[in-house]
């Protein structure tokens, strides 16, 4: 890896929209090293004034639903209406894998040029939270550059597609029509979490079952509850391939964002995804510290076995064990 900078260089080439410095600033906030996470956490104190001003959206679908032609698509669109774009990803495959987008960054030809984009896989290591973590903090960084709309792909499986939705303002779901079972997306309760679905590959033969499709859903979302946000979500038809419904859904992320900014959920959201994420991370270290005080803790063992052979009532153990855990 390159050298270090200063903090006022990174800062001052980040603030200035240097996309290589962006990408430096990224690999900062990844890396393991502790000298490295005294640097990222003092930069992102200095951005963080700048960071926040964009609109940041979350993409999920099944395999081959369309995502990446879809982001490089709507993502040039978005450049076109005089906006900055960041692609980030969050992909649970990609620590076996090393990030599926990267491969996707070849197939986002047009993006990957694009002087007004900036295309960054997904961080491989550590746990899911961990990664999300980073991306989460990607996000500011990006903001911090000038970017003013973030795009969160996802693959639609797992627990990623939660964990995006609570690091963005509006998640988007792609989907087919035709597959069968128009409403799976409904049985796995993904419709809940959704702000728009967009059925996909609306070209061709596929045209008139996509519109079908998108007449069953907005039927079908009538019947969940109101969200917190008291937005209906929207069902629209497009073609990534053909370009098509581009600007029906920068529409509707723009009717968002006013209807939230308008309603205060749009700033609300945002605290309490934050609080949310502290409240991960601090219960994602108390129970590393609990683990490692479990680990090496004969006390401990003792406890177990007064336990196990029925000589203290589970409440004495338990209140010795936090007091022991507590020191
Ligand atoms: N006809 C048609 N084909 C499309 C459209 N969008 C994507 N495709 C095709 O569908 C295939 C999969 O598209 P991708 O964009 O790679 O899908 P993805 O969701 O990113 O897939 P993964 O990265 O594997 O999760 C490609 O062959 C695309 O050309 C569309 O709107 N219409
Ligand atoms: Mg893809």
């Amino acid at each position: 890896m390159s050298k270090r900078l200063s903090i006022a260089e990174y800062c001052d080439g980040l603030l200035s929209g240097d996309r290589v410095m962006l990408a430096r600033c990224i690999t900062l906030i990844e890396s393991k090293l502790d000298s490295d996470q005294k640097l990222a956490e003092a930069l992102l104190n200095e951005i963080l004034p700048h960071a926040g001003k964009s609109m940041r959206v979350g993409i999920s679908g099944v395999p081959g639903v369309g995502k990446s032609t879809f982001i490089e698509a709507f993502g040039t669109y978005l450049t076109e209406q005089g906006h900055k774009v960041a692609v980030l990803a969050i992909d649970p495959s990609s620590s076996l894998s090393k990030g599926s987008i990267l491969g996707d960054k070849t197939r986002m030809n047009k993006l990957s040029v694009n002087p007004n984009a900036f295309i960054r896989p997904s961080a491989s290591r550590g746990t899911l939270g961990g990664v999300a973590s980073k991306t989460r903090e990607s996000i500011l960084l990006c903001e911090a550059a000038g970017y003013d709309f973030i795009l969160v792909e996802t693959v639609g499986v797992g627990q990623s597609e939660t964990l995006v939705r609570d690091m963005v303002d509006f998640f988007l779901l792609l989907m087919l029509a035709g597959a069968g079972d128009e409403l799976q997306g409904i049985k796995r309760g993904i419709m809940e979490i959704c702000d728009a679905l967009l059925i996909n590959k609306a070209d061709g033969e596929n045209a008139k079952p996509a519109k079908r499709a998108a007449a069953d859903y907005r039927n079908a979302l009538h019947l969940f509850r109101e969200q917190e946000s008291d937005w209906i979500p929207k069902v629209e038809t497009v073609s990534s391939l053909l370009i098509e419904g581009m600007d029906k859904t920068y529409e509707m992320l723009q009717a968002y964002k006013l209807h939230t900014q308008t309603n205060g959920f749009f700033e609300k959201n945002r605290q309490n995804q934050d609080v949310a994420w502290l409240m991960e991370m601090l219960r994602e270290e108390l129970l590393r510290d609990f683990k490692n005080f479990q680990m090496n803790n004969n006390f401990w063992k003792k406890e177990m076995e007064a336990l196990k052979m029925g000589i203290s009532p589970v409440r004495t153990v338990f209140r010795s064990l936090m007091n022991a855990y507590k020191g």
